[in-house]
């Protein structure tokens, strides 16, 4: 087991990745920008910040390119809205993980690169959501209620067969301050999935357009929602069952794979919630977690952690 996808991603439209995973193709990058991961457009009527006494949800925007990040390097705590913002032409996410006490980023940066232990990384860090894979000149948001420590945050994109975006640069460290979190009301949403070993439970469909969706891992792994839409007719069930064999020593089908990323919420910690908005097309769609299993190592997508979804 490595911080890769399965081979079937990197030839798919996916140069973003989920927590642990790494590279792409060329291919992908410039398929990617045509797929739904949500426009700035979009995104700006999707503004579902809940509010109580006129107190909105703070913003922090997190803006990706190859290979770098900017965002504040200290933000306050308390439930916040993380709007990605790729001005990049590759796909990125923006993975928000905590050190654990005690943990140096030192450590973290040498765990990350470890790429035949990726249970390494776990001990080190908390899975602390953000959003998932982003194609560039996308932009996507998800909420995450942010408690002191220091954080970093990470993207596991990568491109051109290079090395992943976090060992390009795309691992950047800020703070989360001590402090009282404001009172503000969750955004407003219109689902709640839970994540479990190993299914997405709660929803079957989804109205097109932009919706926001509660996400809580419901355990007992560290898990993340990763959206694709599917092209040509291409199934769920046929994603689950060329992912598992994958995983079982199967060669991918050939050619580029008929799906494409729609973003989605960065890998959560057991017991916690995060959101995030999702701005889908009608059609066919299936959530995925890459998280590596902590007792068989392959990716949880090829334990059946494939749940297709319809937008209409
Ligand atoms: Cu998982």
């Amino acid at each position: 087991m490595t911080f890769k996808k399965p081979a079937y991603f990197f030839t798919a439209a996916l140069a973003g990745a989920a927590l642990l995973v790494g590279c792409s193709s060329s291919s992908a990058s410039k398929s990617a920008s045509t797929s739904n991961g949500g426009s700035v457009a979009s995104n700006a009527t999707a503004v579902n910040a809940g509010s109580v006494g006129g107190a909105t949800i703070p913003e922090i925007t997190v803006t990706a390119k190859e290979y770098s990040f900017d965002m504040p390097e200290s933000v306050s705590p308390g439930l916040t809205k993380i709007r990605l913002v790729n001005s990049g032409k590759e796909e990125h996410t923006a993975q928000f993980i905590r050190l654990n006490a005690g943990v140096t980023p030192a450590q973290v940066t040498a765990a990350l690169q470890d790429e035949n232990n990726p249970q390494g990384v776990f001990k080190l860090i908390t899975a602390a959501g953000g959003v998932n894979a982003t194609p560039g000149g996308k932009e996507n948001d998800a909420y995450a209620n942010l408690t002191a420590g220091n954080y970093y945050v990470v993207s596991f994109g990568g491109g051109d067969n290079g090395p992943p975006d976090f060992a390009q640069g795309m691992l950047k460290a800020f703070t989360v301050k001590d402090g009282t979190a404001p009172q503000v009301a969750p955004p407003k949403t219109s689902g709640k999935v839970t994540l479990a070993d190993y299914n997405f439970l709660g929803v079957e469909s989804l109205s097109a357009g932009s919706t926001t969706l509660e996400v809580l891992n419901g355990g007992p792994q560290t898990h993340e929602m990763y959206v694709v839409k599917l092209n040509n007719g291409y199934t769920a069930d046929q994603l689950k069952a060329d992912m598992a064999a994958e995983a079982n020593g199967g060669t991918p089908p050939a050619g580029a794979p008929p799906f494409e990323d729609a973003g989605g919420i960065g890998a959560l910690a057991v017991n916690t919630t995060g959101y995030v908005t999702l701005n889908l097309s009608a059609g066919n769609y299936a959530f995925l977690c890459f998280i590596p299993d902590i007792n068989k190592g392959v990716p949880h997508a090829s334990l059946g952690m494939v749940k297709g979804i319809t937008v209409k």
